[in-house]
């Protein structure tokens, strides 16, 4: 069943603090809950976790079933709640009562006491009134059924193996992890759908998916699966999959009557259609809109969504080209059906127009559809920012995102008030995020990266939340909350992104990395290949023209974006090459060379990963020794990495430019 190997508690190992909590919290009253077993099943879970973490952190005991009067922990049935919100009461330190409208309220009120706990805070510091920012709160898992994982960092898959699907104890424990931190939708196989995956719609995997299914139910968790749009055709024999074809239609009908009467808690389906490679209505000469609403049509009355991801581009692109722009390729597929998409398809939309760099302008899709469910994709998986080998805490860069005013209306029109529906008024809507666990032990490969994982529910939960507070929960859980160890942790991760930054592709440029596994330095590794992804780097300048002289992508903006972008005087200097071809002997605002900020920025870089090491091994003997030795053997990988980019980087712009250092340090 291959969940024999041991696995972390993560941020919920629940050991004795010193802070002491009242005796009486362990007696529990529930009030006003119905009979519907589902309810009940996830009631079951907020109580069972209530006794493990409160037992666990006071060394007191916990018995449910309490006479109210006597209870110090009392939880209600309050309609007036928002859905999955709780309201939490503190009247003195033995006295806490939790309402909520719904069970899974309920659940996310005993982690959030917990929670408080884990940080040894009083009680009433978790007291108020707490609904979710984003109505769907996603994991897309890109875990293929053999268990391998695209992109994936922290071992095999726990929920596939060589074919099969596996369910058990560590199911169980990640439920109970993501739910922790408001998750409550998850994808489970890879959106690249081959082989057997496509057949997870069919007997031949219902009864494993439902197990799986019940289990995250429990957790508030709705499951999700990737479809291979070509279905009807790999596995349903048809000799075509166009959306408007009444056999393909017929299919499609059969497969999900069967689909959502034998799985529960299925929320509906994530699509990556015409995207490399994978098939699409574009063949039939159908737009994306076409396809994303039959299937749409047919899971409706399944109270399901479809969530079809805007990632399609041009992936045979010539270099020559230098008119075709692959960073204005979703606003162009996906734009012209703003409106035509129906009420129960999302568009799940990458944070940039590229592909997850450290760095890329927001994408002109967020908020350039005005009549559109949308949903923002992240990236957790460090598929571009350093394999979960490099310490590259990505929280900052998300709320960056969530900030951006798109100015797609008069007011409320942030990515935050884009994706959270409130924009628009649309209840379908939310943030998901590929993710970053396997059955390492750890879960993440680098206990660090765990943050990430931590971070990105809690934002997606409260998106009020910062970037600091939430790093400093995470390590003040993680860590046993000793200030010290928490502090450095946290001084660790606040500026561990810019630094991957200063080491990697200046600018904006990104996809300086080695080609198919996206690790480690090669300049030109993209720049004569087939993506689309270049730096025009000559021995003048470096950057692409997106202007109107150039692509044209910056004006894919609302106004003034696109003015602010169009113009290198006021494009964002982080952004510059993105938008802009800049000769070398540009200066900056900082008053240095466009070559001289290249060279500072590489030797900063590597310095200051050098410094965020030190920090790191100051903590040796004060934690975990399997966590100081994991984290502080891949800071080595990570030195050995940022050298290599110090390098090669410096070393090309020397050499393309043949601009010497101001500061004559060795450049190879
Ligand atoms: C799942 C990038 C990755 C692919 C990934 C794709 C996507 O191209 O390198 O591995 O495929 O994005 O998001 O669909």
């Amino acid at each position: 069943m291959g969940n024999e190997r041991k696995w972390t508690q993560l941020w919920l190992k629940y050991d004795r603090r010193q802070k002491e909590y009242d005796a009486d919290l362990g007696r529990v009253n529930v009030s006003g809950f119905g009979e519907d077993t589902v309810e009940k099943k996830v009631l079951e879970s907020a109580l069972k976790e209530w006794k493990r973490g409160f037992e666990g952190y006071t060394g007191k005991s916990v018995t449910e079933d309490t006479a109210a009067e006597e209870a110090g922990l009392r939880i209600l049935k309050d309609a007036s709640v928002p859905a999955e919100g709780y309201v939490i009461e503190v009247t003195d330190p033995s006295h806490v009562v939790v309402k909520a409208s719904e069970a899974k309220g309920v659940l996310y009120g005993i982690f959030a006491l917990l929670r408080a706990m884990g940080l040894e805070q009083e009680l009433s510091e978790a007291a108020g009134s707490f609904s979710p920012s984003n109505p769907l709160r996603m994991l897309n898992h890109w875990d293929n059924m053999s268990g391998d994982i695209e992109r994936g960092y922290s071992g095999n898959s726990f929920f596939f193996k060589d074919g099969e699907i596996l369910v058990g104890d560590r199911t169980r424990d990640y439920a109970r992890f993501i739910s922790s931190v408001g998750i409550n939708a998850i994808v489970i196989n890879n959106v690249n759908v081959k082989q057997q995956a496509t057949w997870l719609i069919t007997d031949r995997y219902f009864d494993k998916v439902s197990e799986l299914s019940r289990i995250l139910e429990e957790y508030g968790v709705k499951l999700f699966l990737s479809l291979n749009y070509a279905a009807c055709m790999e596995i349903g024999g048809l000799d075509s999959a166009d959306p408007m074809d009444p056999k393909v239609i017929a299919w499609w009908k059969e497969r999900m009557k069967e689909v959502f009467a034998r799985i529960p808690n299925l929320g509906g389906f994530l699509v990556k259609a015409d995207s490399e490679g994978r098939p699409g209505p574009f063949t039939y000469g159908r737009t994306q809109a076409d396809g994303a609403n039959m299937l749409a049509d047919i899971v409706k009355e399944y109270d399901a969504l479809i969530i079809w991801r805007c990632f399609v581009y041009n992936c045979q692109q010539d270099w020559r080209d230098l008119k075709t722009d692959r960073a204005r390729a979703g606003y162009d597929n996906f734009k012209p059906m703003d409106g035509d998409y129906h009420e129960n398809v999302i568009l799940q939309i990458k944070n940039g127009p590229m592909d997850f760099q450290i760095r890329e302008p927001v994408s002109p899709l967020l908020g350039g559809l005005t009549k559109t469910n949308q949903m923002l994709e992240v990236q957790i998986a460090q598929e571009y920012t350093g394999h979960q080998i490099d310490v590259c805490y990505l929280i900052p860069m998300f709320k960056e995102v969530l900030d951006f005013k798109t100015y797609c209306a008069p007011e409320n029109d942030t990515v935050a008030d884009v994706v959270s529906g409130r924009a628009f008024g649309n209840k379908n809507a939310g943030m998901a995020a590929v993710c970053n666990t396997g059955d390492d032990e750890n879960w993440t490969g680098n206990d660090l990266a765990a943050a990430n994982l931590y971070g990105f529910g809690r934002l997606a939960f409260d998106m009020e939340l910062t970037s600091e507070a939430i790093a400093e929960e995470w390590a003040g859980l993680t860590f046993e909350n000793k200030s010290e160890v928490k502090k450095t942790v946290v001084t660790i991760l606040l500026p561990s992104r810019k630094v991957y930054e200063k080491y990697t592709s200046p600018l904006g440029i990104g996809w300086m990395v080695r080609p198919h596994d996206h690790y480690g330095c090669s300049v030109d590794g993209y720049e004569y290949d087939r993506w689309g992804t270049y730096h025009r780097a000559d021995h003048l300048g470096i950057g692409v023209d997106r202007s109107h002289n150039g692509t044209g992508y910056a004006l894919q903006y609302h106004q003034p974006n696109a003015d602010m972008y169009d113009d290198p005087e006021t494009c964002p200097e982080e952004l510059l090459l993105f938008f802009h071809h800049v000769s070398y002997d540009k200066v900056l605002k900082s008053g240095k060379t466009l070559i001289q900020h290249i060279y500072d920025s590489h030797f900063e870089g590597y310095d200051e990963a050098v410094a965020l090491r030190d920090q790191w091994k100051s903590l040796e003997g004060q934690i975990e020794n399997r966590c100081y030795e994991n984290v502080a053997e891949r800071f080595e990988r990570q030195l050995y990495n940022a050298r290599e980019w110090k390098d090669q980087v410096n070393s090309y712009f020397f050499r393309k430019s043949g601009i010497p250092d101001e500061k004559n340090r060795e450049i190879y």
